[in-house]
């Protein structure tokens, strides 16, 4: 925590002059080369441009208390949030431009800025900072760290439910965070007045139980003694406080915004009320600031912006094919090897709910950064007894039943994997992703890829998929093809124990997102109904397997069926079954989608010259039609028949169990499928 001394003050006023021109230079340069002016793609400097001139104070007055191994989180207006944590400048200015020199080598941009050395991080999603700032607390906490972090949003961000779903986590688990709002009043062009029920938002600090405080006026000395206070109380473990900064925004929501919403004369208004100067005046008068050291602190950041914005107009532009790289961290190895053969077999068969957790335990044993959090995973142990008996091992310090806020402990994910931890997350339903899909789908998946590498999420989102128990259509779904469509995230889906066991144990030491499907006719568990060849063969000792390696399940000659979680164990009846009709069927099941092991597909199918994909999620723009796919691309000619799939028939799954029938693929309708695709011929 800093006192208002002299030298602090100055350097505090420093920045804001640096912040400022940066602003400046950066909107005259982007207009260069605009024809017409709002030419969104033209000139050196592409893409939106979302400037904060005008709210120096709530960036500065707060970030002058923290250290470089604070964790600042922003949003799409974030320069200056982004100088005040002590970015490099020029390589912000040259991520602004695209260059090879950008913080992400030109992968993110200036909604997007990422630098791991300051901890710096923001988003072009409206309210996303607020569940990773929370997240990133939680990780300092369990690691008894006195770090703090801090949340930035909009008036407009602090209506997004991720606010409210973030302020009860992080105060329910006093978490060291601090939620700073900048009221500039604005929504794009929507007035506070008519998006905001509560005249003040750091009024809802009430509902939380937590210290809100409301600075008017963009006052950058009343920011500074709030963020000390608010910090101070954050580093002592007292808990997290809400800053909401009344704050102008000097020029448009973006550059281009012709403001009609907006009454010129507010602009003029606001400008007469310029905080630097404001501040500059009181350091004058208070005798900390001379004209001549003013002149010096404004000559000094000339200089140190122009450098950074010529320094960046001269670097190269990255090779175009660096748009293929830092999709993962880590890929499968470019040498091909063999796939295992037949299902385990041994002395020490174990449900699958039992090699989950073995897996999870054994991983906590190992390494303090594991942790697993979601509803109902402590004491209950899950609602599918994957973290039963962890509590218990470990404590309900890092086996954390969390509130029914999917968003925020998703998004905390994020946050505390970026700085370090490894958290499990558990879902309880796939079909619950819709309540966090941006947490996943924008920031757990692309953050390594918009950091140009340096921010990684090594985080398991573990869940349940699959129907036939008459659960009906939004606690049944399979949705393999959702995920696997994302880039950036790894879809692990096992079928049996053995499997589950080593690949979770991968999962968890990877430092990749990993989500993690387990189907619950798979688990074994005594009240729903299972195969017996799914409870396989477990060794005690820990274990892993590849991501990206395929099993053959059984072997064959005559067609190839490719099948995943329970459907495995439904081709493998069908195989039994058409065995003694003189049909031999070789089973593949992926085990991993993402990356799949397209190479013993491959194999497979050049041996039998047929394939039949059967799927449990949806038929269209799905993982079978991707396996059907691959094949025509890469074995055609040695297809003697149309491949075919067996899938969900694009409905939603049904409650009644005559229609759910229907619907799933059956062992009856796999043995029927592959007798008639055996028989056929081109
Ligand atoms: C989830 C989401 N919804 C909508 C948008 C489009 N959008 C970008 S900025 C913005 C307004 C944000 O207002 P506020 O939070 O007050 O921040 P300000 O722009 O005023 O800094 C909107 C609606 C978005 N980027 N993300
Ligand atoms: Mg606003």
């Amino acid at each position: 925590m800093a006192e208002l001394t002299p030298a602090v003050a100055l350097q505090a006023y420093e920045t804001m002059v640096k912040i400022r021109k940066f602003e400046e230079t950066v909107r005259d340069l982007y207009y260069e080369g605009k024809k017409p002016l709002f030419n969104i793609a033209g000139g050196p400097l592409p893409g939106e441009m979302h400037l904060a001139a005008g709210q120096e104070p709530a960036a500065v007055g707060v970030i002058a208390h923290l250290r470089k191994d604070d964790v600042v989180v922003g949003t799409h207006r974030s320069h200056h949030l982004a100088i005040a944590k002590g970015i490099d400048l020029r390589r912000l200015a040259s991520e602004l431009l695209g260059k090879k020199t950008g913080l992400s080598r030109g992968k993110g941009g200036h909604m997007h800025l990422f630098d791991a050395t300051v901890r710096f991080s923001c988003s072009g999603i409206v309210g996303a900072s607020w569940p990773q700032a929370t997240g990133a607390a939680l990780a300092f906490k369990l690691r008894g760290f006195d770090n703090v972090t801090v949340a930035y949003g909009g008036d407009g961000a602090a209506n997004q439910g991720t606010f409210h779903e973030s302020l009860n986590l992080a105060a329910l688990w006093k978490l060291p965070v601090i939620f700073v709002i900048e009221d500039n009043k604005w929504a794009i062009s929507v007035p506070k007045s008519k998006s905001t029920a509560v005249t003040r938002n750091s009024d809802r600090a009430v509902s939380y139980g937590i210290p809100g405080v409301f600075i008017p006026d963009n006052d950058f000395f009343a920011v500074f003694e709030a963020a000390k206070e608010a910090v101070e109380r954050a580093r002592k473990g007292l808990g997290p406080s809400i800053i909401e900064v009344e704050t102008y925004r000097f020029y448009g929501h973006f550059e281009g915004d012709p403001q009609l919403y907006r009454p010129k004369e507010e602009i003029e208004e606001l400008m007469k009320k310029d905080p630097i100067v404001r501040v500059r005046e009181s350091l004058i008068k208070r005798g900390w600031l001379t004209e001549e050291e003013d002149r010096r602190i404004v000559e000094r950041s000339e200089k140190e912006v122009k450098d950074a914005i010529e320094f960046a107009l001269a670097a190269p532009y990255p090779d175009p094919k660096e748009a293929l790289l830092d999709v993962f961290a880590s890929l499968p190895s470019q040498e091909w090897s063999p796939p295992d053969i037949g299902l385990p077999t041994g002395e020490r068969p174990v449900p699958m709910y039992k090699a989950i957790q073995e897996a999870i335990a054994q991983e906590m044993e190992r390494d303090p950064s594991v942790f697993v959090m979601g509803e109902d995973i402590g004491v209950y142990g899950g609602i599918w007894s994957e973290t039963a008996g962890l509590i218990e091992k470990f404590g309900p310090e890092r086996v954390r039943d969390t509130p029914i806020s999917e968003s925020a402990f998703v998004g905390a994910a994020v946050g505390a994997s970026a700085v370090g931890m490894r958290p499990i997350v558990d879902l309880m339903f796939a079909d619950f992703i819709g309540a966090t899909w941006d947490q996943i789908f924008n920031h757990l998946a692309k953050d390594h890829y918009m950091s140009g590498g340096q921010f990684k999420h090594p985080v398991v989102l573990m869940m349940a998929v699959g129907g036939g128990y008459s659960d009906a259509a939004q606690h049944s779904q399979v949705l393999t093809a959702t995920f696997a469509h994302v880039p950036g995230l790894k879809v692990v889906f096992p079928s049996n124990s053995y499997d589950a066991k080593g690949l979770m144990i991968s999962a968890i030491r990877g430092d990749d997102p990993v989500v993690y499907l387990f189907h619950k006719g798979t688990m074994g568990l005594p009240w729903m109904p299972y195969p017996e060849t799914a409870i396989t063969h477990t060794p005690p000792e820990p274990y892993t397997i590849p991501l990206g390696k395929a099993r053959i399940v059984r072997e064959g000659k005559d067609l190839t069926i490719v099948a995943m979680g329970l459907m495995v164990h439904r081709a493998l009846e069908a195989a039994e079954i058409l065995a003694k009709e003189g049909i031999s069927v070789e089973i593949v099941d992926p085990r991993t989608i993402v990356p799949l092991d397209k190479k013993t597909i491959i194999n497979s199918v050049k041996k039998t010259g047929k394939l039949l994909v059967v799927d449990e999620d949806y038929l269209s723009f799905s993982v079978s039609s991707e396996i059907i796919a691959t094949v025509a691309e890469n074995a055609l000619e040695y297809l003697k028949a149309p491949p075919r799939r067996l899938a969900v028939p694009d409905t939603p799954i049904p409650f009644s169990p005559v229609l759910e029938r229907f619907v799933i693929p059956t062992v009856e309708k796999i043995v029927e499928e592959a007798e008639s695709l055996a028989k056929k011929r081109y």
